[in-house]
């Protein structure tokens, strides 16, 4: 019986060091990788969001992109800029899955279906040079005469 609990103990350690000699030598293996070929690129997209909602939602999904690195967004020209792996996507890729979530990436136009479950504050089209600023949303931006979002931001309902 002692013999077999001393087996065991020392198959545990046996297997507890194989497993740490396989951590150590892919995480060597995968930092030389990325020290001779980099393959972590930037791409700006250019997008439509229009309010801190389309903001939340580009948050909740694009640094969950398969292969994305880094994600920034300026509300102000509605511009993403991603950092992502070229081995794991590609921005042809990335502005795909953008307008999967209903907004335009470049020259690639939103998905008509998930553009139509957006709120309808995120539905308006925002004019070159117009402030982002919808975030309190009331569903009728566009009802009121005031063109689009930027007729907004001056009132508060
Ligand atoms: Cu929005």
């Amino acid at each position: 019986m002692k013999k077999l609990a001393i087996l065991i103990f020392a198959a545990l350690i046996g297997f507890s060091a194989a497993a740490q000699d396989a951590k150590k030598t892919s995480t060597s293996s995968s930092s030389s990788k990325t020290a001779t070929t980099s393959t972590i690129q930037k791409v700006v997209i250019q997008t439509n969001g229009v309010c801190s909602k389309c903001e939340a939602l580009f948050k909740e999904n694009v640094p969950f992109f398969k292969g994305v690195k880094d994600y920034a967004y300026d509300p102000k020209t509605s511009k993403m800029t991603i950092t992502y792996d070229s081995k794991k996507t590609n921005p042809d890729l990335l502005r795909q899955q953008i307008s999967k979530l209903g907004y335009n990436a470049d020259n690639v136009k939103a998905d008509p279906a998930a553009r139509a479950k957006l709120p309808a504050c995120c539905q308006v089209d925002k004019k070159p040079g117009q402030e982002a600023g919808c975030g309190h949303n009331h569903s009728g931006c566009s009802g009121h005469g005031n063109s689009g979002c930027g007729g907004c931001n001056g009132h508060k309902h």
